[in-house]
């Protein structure tokens, strides 16, 4: 019996060092319930009490052996492969990566950040309210009277009859001076919404920027230099400003504002449409009604406000002809800002 379990262990050990050695394959062979070492531990009852511990122990000893092997030779495996993953796997960390395609700010993005900035370089400050605004807000603060057009549903869109959908950010305006006392100096960027029809010049949502300057002893002059500064830092140092008369319920005087063209500096060309001027916002002396309705006393103080659309800027800024490249985001257009 001492002799079949030395054979049996160097035919396990020999199977377990050659190459390509199934090594589970191997372990059910002796070790396995049915292997040969099992086989041999069963025929133990034929033995002398004497001999069966000294088998016993041989048999053990014999099962440690090819246990210890086969664990050796599977450890010694792993450890192959994973050299060989080493020297496959290399990758030369000094070779030049693919450029990270960066995205950027869309246009509007763009130019909405550039007039804020100019505006907080003059000492304004950015205020910002709800796209659904109380009617109240949007019209009847304003002094827009209840049969102007502007509150035609035709015109608003409403969710109920005193809840809209803002048509203007002087609704943010209203609301800033109704809840602070001037000094205010503020612009009120953001969404406005009209129901128009989609052209090249119209879409149901749109951005806007408005102003509003509240103090004692604010005259037009105020208006007009600091309109200046604003259209020199954007358009250039050369650039003229015209003052039309004009007409809003919410200011008194009031004007539309044109800049000499950027483009050809007033000779006349496509961007201006050969007029030398480009109309950029509009804008006007706080009408008294409004501080009142908003709680500011106007034979103390007095304002001015102006609007424009930043789409409009955007448009005459960067020479896009039709307003609806800006929404349809097609990345051969958004490229080229
Ligand atoms: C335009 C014209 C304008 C204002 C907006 C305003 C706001 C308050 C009081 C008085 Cl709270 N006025 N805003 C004034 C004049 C013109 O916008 O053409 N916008 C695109």
């Amino acid at each position: 019996m001492k002799a079949k379990l030395q054979m049996i262990k160097e035919n396990a050990l020999s199977a377990i060092h050659a190459d390509n050695a199934d090594l589970e394959q191997i372990r059910i062979q002796y070790l396995g319930k049915k292997g040969e070492l099992t086989g041999v531990l069963r025929g133990m009852g034929a033995l002398t009490p004497e001999e069966r511990p000294i088998i016993g122990q041989l048999a053990n000893e014999v099962r440690e052996e090819i246990e210890k092997a086969l664990g050796a030779k599977a450890e010694a495996e792993k450890n192959a492969m994973l050299e060989k993953r080493l020297v496959e796997e290399k990758i030369d960390v000094t070779l030049p990566s693919v450029a990270a395609k960066m995205g950027k700010l869309h246009p509007l993005t763009q130019v909405q950040r550039t007039i804020e900035d100019i505006f907080i370089g003059m000492g304004f400050s950015i205020a910002e309210g709800p796209e659904v605004e109380y009617d109240y807000y949007n019209f009847q603060a304003l002094n827009i009277p209840e049969n102007h057009p502007a509150r035609d549903t035709q015109d608003t869109f409403y969710i109920t009859e005193n809840i809209l959908l803002r048509s203007q950010t002087s609704s943010v305006q209203a609301r800033v001076m109704e809840q602070q006392k001037p000094p205010i100096r503020i612009i009120s960027p953001g969404r406005v919404y009209r129901s128009d029809a989609v052209d090249a010049t119209h879409s149901p949502l749109f951005h806007q920027v408005e102003g509003l300057v509240v103090d004692k002893g604010i005259t037009m002059g105020d208006l007009k230099g600091m309109l200046e500064t604003f259209a020199k830092t954007l358009f250039g140092n050369d650039t003229l400003l015209r003052f039309r008369p004009h007409h809003f319920p919410f200011t008194e005087p009031s004007a539309e504002v044109d800049v000499s063209c950027f483009v050809c500096g007033g000779k006349g060309c496509r961007v201006c449409k050969n007029e030398g001027w480009i109309e950029i916002l509009g804008a006007g002396m706080v009408h008294p009604f409004v501080l009142e309705n908003c709680g500011i006393d106007p034979k103390v103080y007095s304002g001015f406000a102006f609007g424009m659309g930043v789409e409009r800027i955007a448009m005459k800024y960067y020479g896009i002809d039709d307003m609806r490249h800006l929404y349809e985001n097609d990345v051969r257009f958004l490229k080229q800002f």
